[in-house]
């Protein structure tokens, strides 16, 4: 499945200047169809946009199959993080292998991709352990309990999104490599979190989860509040008030702002796509 492909990496850095893309879903809708584009038109890709239901392996998240070793289809499983004390999490197993020499990233340094695969329990006070957080229960809750309440959607997406981030480990989890003074990571773990390829299917799975929330009931649709996490802490520098479905998102110097509004129907230009289990 994955082809190397040169030229994405510049690519994706520029797309990637932006801290605020990580932070909300229209965002990041955008920002997974900027990079599919990229690997579309610089790399000949033409297959489906894969995402990851991790709540189908919630279970056994370790036993899921993206961890495949296969060269030519897995993903790789965990790294070797403590053999010897430069062991630094490298994934040795699947198509970007270290070992294989084409799979290269640049970012903050040049290195193997790393993986630290932990189950982390009581990440946050009161909660359920991490797998049982990213099961079909929680995930259903997200989306049918929640009707037009975007922030508290939003918020349930977070959570998800961030334990799949913190279970994975090593670059998905902004991990800094082992080579680099930690000082010099500082601040920047989320600029390389999508050194993993796991970062886009993962992206595109909550991708997934906000169209079938938004089809879930028409009041979801176009419900949109640029509210990021903390909406009690105005002093929080991610909030913003000013955010609205028409507020323009200017991403990179390569690509034109795009608003929320314009992002909605997955279905209609410019996104022009449609998930396997959309109901038609
Ligand atoms: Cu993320």
């Amino acid at each position: 499945m994955p082809t190397f492909c040169r030229g994405v990496r510049s690519q994706l850095t520029s797309i990637l200047a932006l801290p605020q893309a990580h932070a909300d879903k229209n965002a990041d809708r955008w920002f997974t169809y900027l990079f599919d584009t990229s690997l579309r038109h610089n790399c000949g890709y033409s297959g489906p946009t894969p995402y990851w239901d991790w709540s189908r392996d919630h279970a056994d998240l370790f036993g899921s199959p993206v961890f495949e070793d296969s060269p030519e289809y897995g993903l790789g499983g965990t790294g070797d993080c403590g053999s010897s004390p430069n062991a630094d999490c490298t994934v040795a197993t699947g198509a970007f292998s270290g070992s294989t020499g084409n799979f290269e990233l640049a970012w903050p340094i040049p290195h193997a991709l790393r993986r630290n695969l932990t189950l982390i329990t009581g990440w946050y006070p009161n909660e359920l352990p991490q797998n049982r957080t990213l099961g079909p229960e929680f995930v259903r809750n997200s989306t049918e309990q929640t009707t037009g309440d975007f922030f508290r959607f939003q918020r349930a997406m977070t959570l998800l999104h961030n334990h799949v981030h913190n279970f994975v480990g090593g670059d998905l989890a902004g991990d800094c490599p082992k080579a680099l003074p930690e000082g010099d990571c500082q601040g920047m773990a989320e600029s390389f979190t999508p050194n993993d390829p796991l970062f886009w299917l993962h992206h595109a799975q909550l991708d997934r989860l906000w169209n079938k929330w938004q089809r879930h009931h028409p009041s979801n649709f176009a419900a949109f509040s640029g509210l990021p996490f903390t909406p009690h802490n105005m002093t929080d520098p991610r909030y913003d008030p000013g955010a609205h479905a028409d507020h323009q998102m200017t991403f990179d110097v390569q690509s034109v702002p795009v608003a929320p509004r314009e992002v909605f129907d997955t279905q209609s230009w410019p996104l022009c796509y449609r998930y396997a289990d959309d109901q038609e």
